[in-house]
Parts: C-alpha cells; structure tokens; sequence
C-alpha cells in the first residue's frame, strides 16, 4: 500500500505480501541488450503487411505471418521486396545480423510506424521473432481470434544466444509420444529458443522408429521386427499408467524433422547401445548370441520383454559379426533420414558389458556415424572410447568430470551439460509432485536448481568454447503423455532455455523469476501445463 503514498489504518491490520516487482518487458531468454525508448507503442492494424526483404527472409516472415493471424484473425499477408514499403520488415541477409554473431543472432527495433527485424541467418530472424512474440499482448498465444489492441512495446533489441545448443530430450522409448503431441512439445519449447529436439528413440523397453528398407537383410535379419514387436511394448511396472507403445514410420518421422526445422530446432535421434537394448534383443532373434545379456530362456529365441524401469541388465554381443551388422544398418537408415549433423548413439549404463567390450563396440559405432558423415554424440561414459578428433559430442550428465575435460583436451570433443540435478525434469521440483526421483538433488530440484548453474565453468579445465551448450532432459519411467511431460518439464525448461541464451553476468534468479510470473499468462493461454512454481509471483 506504501506505493499509493497514503496509509489507511484499517488496511494497517494486513500488511499484505510486499509487492510483486513489476515486470517490464517479461522477455524470456533475457536478450543481450534491450532498450525501452519510452516512445509510443507499435499497433497491428487489420491492413497491415510484412515484408520480407532477402532470400532467407521468407520462412521467418511467413512464420510470423502464421503465428499472428491465428490470434489476431488479421490477414497479414507476406509480400516480397519492391512491393513497398511495410510495417513490418524482416529483412535476412549477409551483414545484416550482429557482428560476429551471425549464426543466430539479430536486431529488432519497434517504432510507432515501424518494426524491423534483421538478421543474418533464417535461424537468427526466427529467434528474432520468437523475441517479438512475447512483446504482444499474451492473447497472442491463444488459438481462437481475441478481440484486444494488438501494441508492441517500442524497443531496439540486439541479441545472441551464449550457446549454440539449447536442447530438450523426449524419452519416446520408455513411454511413446504420438506425432501431434511431439509437435506440441516443439510448438512450447519454441517461444524460448529452443533449438535442439533430441529424441531417445530406444531403450530397454521399446523401439519407435522404423528401420527396416530393405525389411529383411540379404543376412536374414527382419528389421520390422523393431517396430512390429519393440514398438509394440513400452514401459509397464511405474507409473500411474502403463507406458504407450507406437512407434514412427518414416513418413512420422520426416514430419517431426520438417516441424522442428520450421521451428529452428534439429533433430538429434539417439540409439542408445550397446546397454538398455533389451527391445532390440527381444525383437530380434540374430541378435541373441552367447556375449548378448539377458539370455533368451532355454527354447526361447529371443529375450523376453522386461517393462520394468531397471537400468544396466542388458547388452549386445562383442564377438558377434551380427551387432555389427545390425548398427551398421540402423545407424545408415536413421542418417538417411536425419538432415542434421548429429546422431546419438546412448552408450550410457552399460553395466553388464565388460570394459574391452564395450571399447571395442562404442568403437564400431562411433566409426561408422563418422564414415557417414556425421558427427557423434554419446553419453559421458563414452569418453574413453576412441572419439574422432575434433568431431565428436559428450552429452554429461552424472559422474566423471574429469574425463569429459580429458575428451575434450585430447580429442577436441565438444560438451553438451545435461547435469540431472541442474537438467532432469523428472526429479520432482516440489514435493507436492506426486511422482519424480530425489536422487539428483538429494531433495527436490527445484527451479533454482536449474537456473543457478554455469556452464561455462562446470566442467573444470575447459575452456567455455568447448561448451556447445545445455540440454533439458525428461526422461520416461513414469511420463505419460504431453500434458504430464509438461507438467515436470515446465517451468524449468525455461529455466534451461535461458541459461543456454543469456550471458552469466546478466542473470539472476529474482530477474528471471518476476520475468517468468509475466510468461505464467501466455503458457496458460498457449494451453502449456505447467508447474507453479512456489516464490513465483504468478499474475
Ligand atoms: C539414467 S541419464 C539414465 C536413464 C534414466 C534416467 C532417469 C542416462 C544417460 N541414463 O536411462 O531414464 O537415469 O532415471
């Protein structure tokens, strides 16, 4: 009440919780530089246009376009340069983001008559008009047409992100996540620049992705079975619900590629071997060889399917040709399908593989995602295995720290930090959350956990170059479904998503937290399930 400079004694009783500190602009990731000229606000009118000025300028304009209409009912048509002059410019092209940060930086300046958006890169605009769409009202996130003013702040903005890779994982494997839901994960992640979708594609208990062209090998091997058998089973022993089966045909999965490219997030697609390959092993007969763990029961040709959510049970076979064959012929399929330039091949909790085993297979792997001109990522287990030289990816996410600095100092591997105490969305992160583990944090992770970290000095005897950057993780022992993935991953993803944007120095939880109580409104109005967070000053 002191605000209002007068005190009534009756309202002297409650003194009432302090005051919220006033969001202002409410732009999560925080950008690098913003001003707030104070001048008088943009308004969209129903005539006005977007121009896109630049070859690489169409898909971002469009995008803009798309986004806008849906709330404002407006007809925003995107007209090509040499037709005039617009309200709203996206302008692409070489020289035109900040210097030195080309890749996905930009500048955008709002005026009474006039927002201009500029960038070097097609990526660059996007996170350009990932910036202005929290400017709007949050209304604009609504999918029905709202009758409000449609103003944008006047502001000159120049931003970059601190890190190339902002990631999220979805763990399909353990329980599946058909294709819309899979978008709708893409379409809330993508307001925060989120620009990795690494998608765990198998696991102990389930295979989603079909690999089988040919579907029967000149060896003998039916590669259907994965998808017939492995994608038929998912999850069964946690959970409030047994996990979903499914699994994506190619035409899926070129679909959550071509979504997530829209959306300037690249597919990484993970097989985690040679551990947590018991579908695999279940689906396949050739598989089931004397080194291969757990071992089919006496007149069984396969192993039988394990729903349970134990990890480090199972295993390929070193000494067998068919292993090799075997990644050989998913880790080509899944290049195929893959335009981005990285393929996961897990290599976490191998436990029941022997040290020279699992060399001599995380090896073969690593090799052949080389020779197909890719580059290699693998959890930190695999630091030790022979990784190319400068062209490999450890993905950190528990344990030895100085091994990930020694792939990195010896072999020039980049570093991606998934820490689960700073990453892992399923530790609960209040114990009013039902469900969730405690054993990254010893307690719950909340919020704070993931926010106050930094990456660039987490690994000790790195340089922040190394870092390519952070990635949130949700795994699937007892997910179901979007709106629980949601549930656990929200709000902290955002938490993730700016300290992957953000520089150190200009972070700082309370900043982020009365940022966040302003985003509270758009992730309802977006329909995004998230977790109120306790000391955020929701309105
Ligand atoms: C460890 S993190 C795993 C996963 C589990 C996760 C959460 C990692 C590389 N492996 O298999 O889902 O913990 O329980």
């Amino acid at each position: 009440w002191g605000a209002y400079g007068y005190s009534i004694s009756a309202f002297e009783i409650w003194d009432g919780p302090p005051a919220a500190p006033e969001p202002t602009l409410g732009l999560i990731p925080q950008p690098v530089s913003v001003t707030e000229t104070g001048a008088t606000p943009f308004t969209l009118h129903p005539n006005t246009r977007i121009l896109a000025d630049g070859d690489g300028a169409q898909a971002p304009a469009g995008y803009l376009a798309r986004l806008l209409r849906r709330a404002t009912g407006q007809k925003l048509k995107v007209a090509a340069h040499g037709s005039g002059p617009a309200p709203i410019v996206v302008e692409v092209g070489a020289s035109k983001g900040p210097e030195g940060h080309e890749a996905e930086g930009y500048t955008l300046s709002v005026t009474a008559a006039e927002i201009r958006l500029r960038a070097a890169t097609p990526n660059g605009a996007l996170n350009g008009v990932q910036t202005l769409r929290q400017l709007f009202p949050q209304w604009i996130e609504s999918k029905d047409v709202v009758d409000t003013a449609w103003t944008v702040p006047a502001v000159r903005i120049t931003d970059y992100p601190r890190f190339a890779h902002r990631g999220m994982m979805l763990d399909v494997a353990r329980s599946f996540y058909p294709v819309g839901e899979v978008k709708a994960a893409i379409d809330a992640a993508a307001p925060f620049k989120i620009n990795r979708l690494h998608l765990h594609l198998t696991d102990d208990q389930g295979w989603r992705i079909a690999v089988g062209n040919p579907p029967v090998s000149p060896s003998g091997i039916d590669y259907g079975l994965l998808t017939r058998v492995g994608g038929g089973t998912a999850m069964t022993e946690r959970g409030t619900e047994p996990g979903i089966t499914g699994f994506y045909t190619k035409a899926d999965y070129a679909e959550i590629v071509r979504y997530a490219g829209e959306n300037g997030m690249t597919v990484i697609p993970e097989f985690d071997m040679p551990g947590h390959v018991n579908s695999a092993l279940h689906s396949i007969p050739q598989l089931n060889t004397a080194g291969s763990r757990p071992r089919p029961a006496a007149g069984e040709t396969t192993v039988p399917h394990n729903g349970t959510g134990s990890v480090g049970y199972s295993s390929f076979d070193a000494n067998s040709a068919v292993t090799y064959e075997f990644a050989e012929h998913v880790l080509t399929e899944i290049a195929a399908m893959t335009p981005g330039p990285y393929l996961h091949t897990g290599g976490d909790e191998a436990h029941v593989t022997s040290h020279a085993d699992y060399v001599k297979m995380v090896d073969a792997f690593t090799a052949r995602v080389h020779a197909l001109g890719k580059t290699v990522v693998g959890w930190n287990e695999y630091t030790g295995t022979a990784l190319p030289q400068d062209n490999a990816v450890v993905q950190f996410w528990n344990g030895d720290r100085a091994a990930v600095a020694g792939a990195v100092n010896d072999r020039g591997a980049k570093v991606v930090l998934s820490p689960a105490a700073n990453t892992y969305v399923p530790q609960k992160q209040d114990p009013r959350q039902p469900e969730g583990g405690t054993w990254a944090c010893g307690g719950v992770c909340g919020l704070d956990r993931h926010y106050n970290w930094d990456p660039g000095t987490y690994i000790p005897g790195i340089r922040e170059s190394s870092v390519l950057g952070v990635e949130s993780a949700l795994w699937g022992e007892f997910i179901r479904r979007l709106a629980q993935a949601q549930y656990y991953s929200y709000p902290r993803l955002i938490a993730t998503a700016e300290v992957g944007w953000t520089p150190q120095a200009q972070r700082d939880y309370t900043g982020f937290t009365t940022r966040l109580s302003k985003i509270g409104g758009r992730l309802t109005v977006q329909g995004t399930n998230f977790f109120p967070t306790a000391g955020v000053p929701w309105r």
